[in-house]
């Protein structure tokens, strides 16, 4: 595994799977880390924390899966701890659960990071779904919001990422507690986060295998 991962991670391409390891890598030594449903989990699944990361609490609603609440849970959370909440959640999770913020208390231990690929992109990673007809429509569902308009809407701190040269500065400004809810959205598409992420199994599986 360690292997794949330096194999996988040599390169400085920008994909969700280089992402999330940037995010584990730069998490404050105390905090909660909420992952959503369902690459959220996955990819920090596969990635992992280091050894030397113990402070790190992770929670995640995997057992029952749903997408519904994933936000409200890492809100609770912030709310009633004193330590940074981080949440790492894909855009449909996101938007499904926005009324999480609908309320009047201060979120200021609260990072959000949405990796926003327009869709479920879960649907085109995995067998099954990924060859039927009404895979478009029913199940990755297609979809353009942007976090930038509820950001703006609730008052929260708002940072884009595109590309892989301004995301380790971004990550450091971002995981600062300064006071103010912040939210990054990471821009992602299906293809490349398909392609990201057979490319990583591939390189597990060749780790396993030689
Ligand atoms: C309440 C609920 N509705 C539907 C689902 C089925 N479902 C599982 S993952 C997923 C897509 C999630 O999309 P997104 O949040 O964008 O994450 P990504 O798949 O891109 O990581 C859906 C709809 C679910 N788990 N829970």
């Amino acid at each position: 595994m360690a292997r794949a991962y330096q194999t996988h991670f040599s390169a400085v391409d920008f994909n969700e799977t280089n992402v999330i390891k940037e995010l584990l890598e730069s998490l404050p030594e105390r905090c909660n880390l909420h992952l959503a449903n369902s690459m959220s989990v996955r990819y920090a699944n596969l990635v992992g924390l280091s050894e030397t990361q113990k402070g790190i609490h992770v929670y995640v609603n995997r057992g029952t899966s749903g997408i519904d609440g994933c936000t409200s849970t890492a809100v609770g959370h912030a709310l009633t701890s004193e330590v940074p909440n981080i949440l790492i959640t894909g855009d449909l999770a996101f938007f499904y659960d926005r009324n999480a913020f609908w309320h009047n208390y201060a979120l200021t231990n609260l990072r959000i990071v949405v990796i926003n690929n327009q869709g479920g992109v879960i649907f085109n990673l995995i067998d099954g779904p990924g060859n039927i007809p009404e895979q478009e429509e029913f199940f990755i569902t297609n979809q353009k919001l942007s976090a930038h308009h509820l950001a703006n809407e609730f008052g929260f701190d708002y940072v884009k990422i595109e590309e892989a040269k301004r995301l380790k500065t971004a990550l450091k400004d971002f995981l600062k507690f300064d006071g103010k809810i912040k939210i990054m959205e990471v821009c992602s598409d299906q293809k490349s986060a398909k392609q990201s992420f057979d490319t990583f199994k591939k390189h597990i599986k060749l780790s396993y295998e030689s």
